[in-house]
């Protein structure tokens, strides 16, 4: 899988690809990540990105020729990339179009800054545009860190075999249930003494309501489309008596 990303930073990515599970998936070749700096397409001597807006108005928007080149470049080595702009104007993303996304080989992603890009680029390079949620960022960069991290993760390989992206809140629709680990006690708290029983069938009954209760309470909006047993329903509709 590789990322090429155009930014007018590219050193806000030298450190977050260095670390932990992303590191390893580059070490071992499953995923690669570029970043472009636009100013390089710039022809001009002072190497100009941006410009005052057309029709006046605060701000200043990044320049058509530079984007596009750089586009054009990635492009021609690889026709088949998909071009993606990151902007808070896009489609929210979700784990649905990060799946999706992961099924592809090539992603070209672009770091908006200022007021944006200058229209003509999104129509005439722009595959798809992607927000990661109803706030505003200073720029695309960390939105395109976001997108990466979560559908290089879902990349076979990448994550090792003792974690397992099926485990994960979100792939069945329902929140985890509550982890513990060592000690059983800490100060007067105890773990739920059913984890410490060694009976399976009891902690997998426990954890799948405790995950049906977590939804239930915290996102009761993910019910609705998540997959529930008749087993599932029952759980859920003590767990609403007792929150009643
Ligand atoms: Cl993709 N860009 C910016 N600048 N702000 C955002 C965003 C993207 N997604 C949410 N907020």
């Amino acid at each position: 899988m590789k990322f090429d990303i155009l930014t007018l930073f590219p050193k806000m990515f030298f450190s977050p690809f260095e670390e932990s599970i992303l590191a390893r998936g580059i070490e071992k070749g499953l995923i690669e990540i570029r970043t472009i700096n636009i100013r390089n397409f710039a022809q001009d001597k002072h190497q100009v990105v941006d410009d005052t807006p057309y029709g006046g108005g605060q701000g200043m928007v990044m320049k058509v020729e530079p984007i596009a080149r750089a586009i054009e470049q990635v492009r021609a080595e690889d026709p088949s990339a998909w071009t993606i702009y990151l902007t808070p104007e896009g489609k929210p993303l979700n784990q649905e179009r990060v799946k999706e996304l992961s099924s592809r080989s090539h992603l070209i992603l672009l770091c908006g800054r200022y007021e944006g890009v200058d229209e003509r680029v999104r129509e005439l390079f722009i595959d798809e545009e992607i927000s990661i949620g109803d706030y505003v960022l200073t720029g695309g960069e960390l939105a395109a860190m976001v997108l990466i991290d979560a559908v290089s993760r879902l990349v076979p390989g990448v994550l090792g075999s003792d974690r397992s992206a099926e485990n994960d809140s979100f792939y069945d629709d329902l929140l985890e249930y509550p982890q513990y680990t060592r000690p059983a006690n800490f100060r007067g708290y105890e773990v739920p003494s059913v984890l410490l029983s060694g009976n399976h069938q009891a902690i997998s009954l426990w954890r799948r309501r405790e995950a049906l209760r977590r939804t239930y309470l915290r996102r009761p909006d993910l019910l609705s489309k998540a997959t529930l047993s008749e087993e599932d329903k029952q759980i859920l509709e003590e767990i609403a008596k007792k929150n009643r």
